[in-house]
């Protein structure tokens, strides 16, 4: 089926059993296909790979592990509005074991993890989420008898690929700044890579966006490899541009039109966040073009007018407060803005503008938007770090 383009997939028998699994017209399946391979960045013809792999490869087992969290990234992936997602990343892997999830509990499902390990062995998927406590042996989170520490490093070793997912997986997130008697991290929370002490993907975000998890195991699928990366083991595909670049509000930011207080003439009228703690001028991810929860323009955290925390960037997220203007790491234009339209006396809704910012890129693609943007001012970003660290060096 190689090199056949994606609408003469139309009429392919494996896209037609896959659809009907799905329960998704055949073109809605190609479509999400198509918009996996844009989001994903991979070149023109790519997304009939994808449609091909999606349908026919054999679904890599994943073994799913839960440390310290509130499993929110697991609710963010099957609490989406429309079904679809849920029912889609389920089918793209065979999940195998996950605490949450398993009506088992006890001896049955750590025998169904190891059956899975050894059946699989080599080639399944980990995935961690929740941050690992290291201090004292790592006693404060153990399962089944095994320290979250000794637990990861046992299903990593024949694992094909290790993702951490979510911010606490990733480098600690929340449990790694929760003081306690002037201890800013009393349990030493910790994200995989330090634990394993190699590096692993991560997928920050407090929750991720599920769709990023999905694209990079489509990837795994297709390529039998997962996506590039930057040097936070973050998939370049979707961390290679600020919030701030593709933000709907951006164009006030640029003229100057900041709320100032929740719940001002600002806010209503749905100007930049700003000058009320917004971090996404420091703050690489996609959230601005491919929004949550499947539920339509504006779902995401500055669309419903709350200020980005910066949830995916170590060191801001959860470390800066709020109230603390972010730095503005990049000061040039983006591509595109949304068109702010005024009326006299009236000022732009928020709707306005996000109806306007979904004409302007995401209707016509959000995925499409960050397959453009792909890996520019990243290279800024990795640059001075790379910088940072030999100047740390020399010394
Ligand atoms: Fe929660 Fe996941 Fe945040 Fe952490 O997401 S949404 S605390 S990143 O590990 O469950
Ligand atoms: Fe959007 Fe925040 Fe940037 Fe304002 S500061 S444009 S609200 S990302
Ligand atoms: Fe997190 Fe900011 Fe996106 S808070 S979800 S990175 S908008």
């Amino acid at each position: 089926m190689a090199n056949t383009s994606l609408l003469k997939l139309e009429s392919d028998a494996n896209i037609a059993v896959a659809s009907k699994r799905l329960g998704m017209p055949r073109r809605e399946f190609l479509q999400f296909c198509a918009s996996v391979a844009a989001s994903l960045g991979l070149p023109a013809g790519a997304d009939a790979a994808v449609a091909e792999a999606v349908a026919a490869k054999k679904r890599p087992s994943v073994i799913w592990l839960h440390f310290q969290e509130c499993t929110g990234c697991t609710e963010s992936m099957l609490r989406a509005e429309h079904p679809t997602l849920e029912r889609l990343i389920l089918d793209v892997i065979s999940l195998d074991y996950h605490e949450t999830l398993f009506a088992a509990a006890g001896h049955q499902v750590e025998k169904a993890r190891r059956t899975a390990m050894a059946e699989n062995k080599g080639s399944y998927i980990l995935v961690v989420e929740g941050a690992i406590p290291t201090r004292d042996g790592g006693i404060y989170c153990k399962i089944g008898g095994q320290t979250a520490m000794d637990l990861t490093k046992e299903c990593a070793e024949d694992a094909a690929a290790v993702i951490a997912i979510g911010s606490c997986a990733s480098w600690g997130g929340m449990p790694s700044i929760m003081p306690s008697n002037g201890d800013p991290n009393p349990t030493g929370a910790s994200g995989v890579a330090v634990v394993l002490g190699k590096p692993v993907v991560t997928i920050p975000g407090c929750p991720p966006n599920p769709y990023n998890f999905l694209s990079t195991v489509v990837h795994f699928l297709t390529f039998g490899a997962l996506p590039p990366v930057d040097d936070l083991g973050r998939p370049k595909f979707a961390y290679s541009r600020l919030v701030h670049e593709n933000c709907e509000r951006r164009a006030h930011f640029d003229a100057g039109r900041f709320a100032i207080d929740f719940g001002d003439e600002g806010h209503r009228k749905g100007y930049c966040l700003y000058k009320l703690g917004c971090k996404g001028p420091e703050t690489y991810a996609n959230c601005p073009s491919i929004l949550f929860g499947d539920a339509g323009a504006g779902t995401w955290p500055v669309g419903c007018g709350c200020p980005c925390i910066g949830c995916t960037e170590q060191g801001v997220g959860f470390s800066k407060p709020i109230h603390m203007l972010a730095k503005v790491k990049n000061v040039d234009p983006p591509q595109q803005y949304p068109r702010i339209v005024e009326e006299k006396g009236m000022g732009a809704t928020l709707g306005s503008a996000a109806i306007l910012a979904a004409v302007a890129g995401a209707a016509a693609g959000g995925a499409a938007v960050v397959a453009r943007n792909l890996g520019l001012s990243h290279k800024a970003e990795e640059a001075e770090r790379a910088r940072a660290a030999s100047e740390k060096t020399e010394v």
